[in-house]
């Protein structure tokens, strides 16, 4: 692959079809959902493409309408999908939710099994003989993926090995999902990663599971996962913005974009990675990196599925200028 055409990002998970319910309310009356190709790596990697980032995506889809129906979507969007496997042994992955106007929604996963969870440490060496990580400067990583099987989690411990003699910056965002693990487990299992990337990225909750300490303020967490051995730490703080600090500096903070309706809140961190993913390639400092990563998660949540708000470079220079008309006509 010549490097100047191949991808600049790899990542890898589980890509899952999510059936987001057409109207607020609870699960147990919605009739209507609308089906959207989702996956907080998937995200990232179309967070990325919409900025005109070359992406390689790794992982596996059922040999199903739904398997195809992701590739296709990720295809469309410039997602390099060589690595995204049609695994005919198990049903690609789904995630069914409610969106309430008010308090947390719930999730209903169908994913135990799934083609997804299949993915190995085969897969990541089947991408690296292709010359997938040879071009790249990134490698994203999220905490899903260690949560859904041994073999998963051996592929997230290969690809920070392959990552690693490539020369690429290794991120790992968190994710912690507690309907897929438990927190001594994840607590373990997210903290030891922590030790092995280069930037580490959460919200506090998830912060404090890892480092233990449910009180502390953000920048005390920020740098107590900084000990940890990463050499920056950013943390979502959703609509009061984010903070970031590097090895050897003090912290930095950038409010959020205030967001007059949120839609559907879910995506809106795998935004935020693309958003910093993007800065950080294109060699901003971490202001101008939390503008951009805050400014691609206030677009997210404004639309339905997770994919869907993702802005483009043209979209995200006018919500970040935010001095142009209401319409453009
Ligand atoms: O971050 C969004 C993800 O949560 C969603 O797309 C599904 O990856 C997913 C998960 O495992 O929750």
């Amino acid at each position: 692959m010549a490097a100047d055409q191949g991808p600049e990002v790899v990542t890898l998970g589980e890509c899952l079809v999510a059936f987001v319910a057409a109207d607020l309310g609870p699960l147990a009356g919605t009739k209507t959902f609308h089906a959207y190709a989702a996956g907080a790596e998937a995200n990232v990697a179309v967070g990325l493409a919409r900025l005109g980032r070359r992406v390689s995506y790794i992982g596996r889809v059922g040999d199903d309408g739904l398997g195809l129906r992701i590739i296709q979507a990720l295809r469309a969007e410039g997602v390099d999908v060589e690595g995204l496997v049609r695994d005919g042994s198990a049903p690609t992955g789904l995630m069914i939710r409610e969106r309430r106007g008010l308090g947390p929604a719930e999730v209903v996963y169908a994913r135990s099994g799934s083609a997804g969870s299949r993915l190995g440490p085969e897969d990541v060496w089947a991408a690296e003989a292709r010359g997938a990580f040879g071009s790249a400067r990134w490698l994203h990583l999220t905490g899903i993926t260690p949560a859904l099987s041994p073999s998963a989690r051996g592929a997230v411990g290969t690809a920070i090995e392959v990552g690693r003699s490539a020369g690429l910056t290794i991120s790992l965002d968190l994710n912690l999902r507690r309907r897929l693990w438990n927190e001594d487990e994840a607590a373990s299992v997210l903290g030891g990663l922590a030790e092995r990337v280069d930037v580490v990225i959460a919200d506090p909750d998830e912060a404090a599971v890892v480092t233990g300490d449910r009180h502390a303020s953000p920048e005390a967490l920020a740098s107590a996962l900084l000990a940890r051995g990463p050499s920056l730490v950013v943390l979502k703080l959703g609509d009061r913005g984010s903070l970031a600090l590097e090895r050897g500096g003090s912290p930095v903070t950038v409010a959020g974009l205030a967001v007059p309706v949120v839609v559907d809140p879910v995506g809106a961190g795998d935004a935020f990675c693309a958003g910093l993913i993007d800065a950080r390639l294109a060699g901003s400092d971490l202001q101008g990196a939390l503008s951009r990563a805050n400014a691609c998660g206030a677009a997210a949540v404004a639309a339905e599925g997770d994919q869907t708000g993702l802005p483009t470079v043209a979209e995200l220079t006018r919500l970040i200028a935010d001095d142009g008309p209401d319409t453009l006509r």
